[in-house]
């Protein structure tokens, strides 16, 4: 089956097109396939409900399926924030190293310090149907940046083994991210709703 991917992260985009590689489920960037990404304010107060968001506007103005992802960083002692404002912890129009610097002063004078990515892919039909799953993945917010690759907060996020995600090469960040989690959970999911291969 082929789905748009309804992201205009290009980190998520190249993750997500080297995950669901021979998984059954071919995903197209809309640049590549000249449809326009819509704009869509992420008004939910989940994870859940703003990826529905994203894939249901993309698959009804594409007449495709599309594939959505909401994410974010989840850190205990700051009772689960930035979570869904992860995009815009340090403001509307926020690089990613503002929002690391945002993170770090917030977190300066704390030493309690586990946190989790969690990741909600939605795949939405321009029927209507959809289908969702999610995936964790757990560690500690460092108090320096390391490593270079990845995007978002991957070089203050810390791996029970030392490493920054940001340090792992693609492949291996693949392996274990919250992103191939959920992916593996997703095409189990459309297993069961017997959605493979239409
Ligand atoms: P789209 O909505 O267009 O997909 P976005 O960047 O706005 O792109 P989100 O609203 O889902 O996406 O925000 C997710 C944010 O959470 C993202 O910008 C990162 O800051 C962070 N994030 C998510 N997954 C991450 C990962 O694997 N590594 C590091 N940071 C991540």
């Amino acid at each position: 089956m082929k789905a748009l991917l309804a992201s205009g992260n290009r980190g998520k985009l190249r993750e997500l097109q080297e995950i669901f590689r021979n998984t059954g489920l071919e995903l197209v960037s809309c640049a590549d396939a000249g449809v326009a990404l819509p704009q869509v304010e992420e008004t939910g107060a989940t994870y859940l409900e703003n990826a529905r968001l994203k894939a249901e506007a993309l698959a009804r103005s594409s007449g495709m399926p599309a594939l959505a992802d909401d994410s974010g960083l989840e850190v205990d002692s700051l009772g689960g924030a930035p979570g869904v404002r992860s995009a815009r912890y340090a403001g509307n129009q926020a690089t990613d190293a503002d929002n690391i610097a945002h993170l770090l002063a917030e977190m300066a004078d704390r030493t309690a310090r586990s946190a989790r990515f969690r990741c909600v892919l939605v795949l939405a039909w321009p029927d209507g149907g959809a289908v969702s799953a999610e995936g964790m993945l757990e560690g500690a917010i460092a108090r320096e940046e390391r490593g270079k690759n990845g995007f978002g907060y991957d070089p203050v996020f810390v791996l029970p083994d030392g490493r920054h995600v940001a340090e792992l090469p693609a492949g291996e960040k693949d392996a274990i991210s919250h992103r191939s989690k959920a992916a593996k959970n997703l095409v189990s999911a459309l297993a069961r709703a017997g959605k493979t291969g239409s």
